[in-house]
């Protein structure tokens, strides 16, 4: 039973903003348990945007997955986070992968995240602290959907 967060960052200081999220959750009262590596990525989807630094927390709170929704878009309000546009460059964003084995579906909030499996900048932080974890929907570990990713990317560069 855990909950994983993603932390994302590609404007300013992106180390500091991933650090200071992560004081602001505490002083929220959510307990951090790990936090992997931060990685350099590069973007995905819209490309033209500078490198992101990426990075998973597994945590640890009492609130439900709508409150604690609620905690992620209130830390990135604190933080001056802008919405430039979507999937677009931001100063901090935090999104929440797996709450449990729960699987949410309302309009604000779906869990698991539902483009986790095609990620590899959740997916290869996520392996370094959470190998077995477990997706509910797809029923298959961390491990084996970044095994996959991969092979899907290695098959694209074969056949593009
Ligand atoms: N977040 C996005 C869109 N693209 N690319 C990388 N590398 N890292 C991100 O966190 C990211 C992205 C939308 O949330
Ligand atoms: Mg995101
Ligand atoms: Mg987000």
């Amino acid at each position: 039973m855990a909950i994983y967060i993603a932390l994302g960052s590609n404007l300013g200081d992106k180390e500091n903003n991933m650090k200071e999220a992560l004081q602001r959750l505490t002083k929220k009262g959510v307990t951090i348990c790990k936090v992997s590596d931060f990685l350099v990525t590069s973007p995905y989807g819209v490309t033209d945007q500078p490198d992101f630094l990426n990075a998973v927390a597994e945590i640890k709170t009492d609130n439900s997955p709508t409150e604690l929704l609620r905690v992620l878009l209130q830390v990135e309000q604190e933080m001056g986070r802008k919405r430039i546009r979507r999937w677009g460059e931001r100063n901090i964003d935090l999104d929440l992968l797996l709450y449990d084995q729960r699987i949410i579906d309302l309009p604000d909030l779906q869990v698991p995240h539902p483009d986790m499996q095609n990620r590899d900048f959740v997916l290869r932080p996520l392996v370094q602290i959470a190998p077995d974890a477990v997706h509910p929907v797809l029923r298959k570990t961390a491990g084996q959907l970044w095994k996959e990713l991969q092979d899907r990317g290695r098959s694209e560069k074969m056949n593009p």
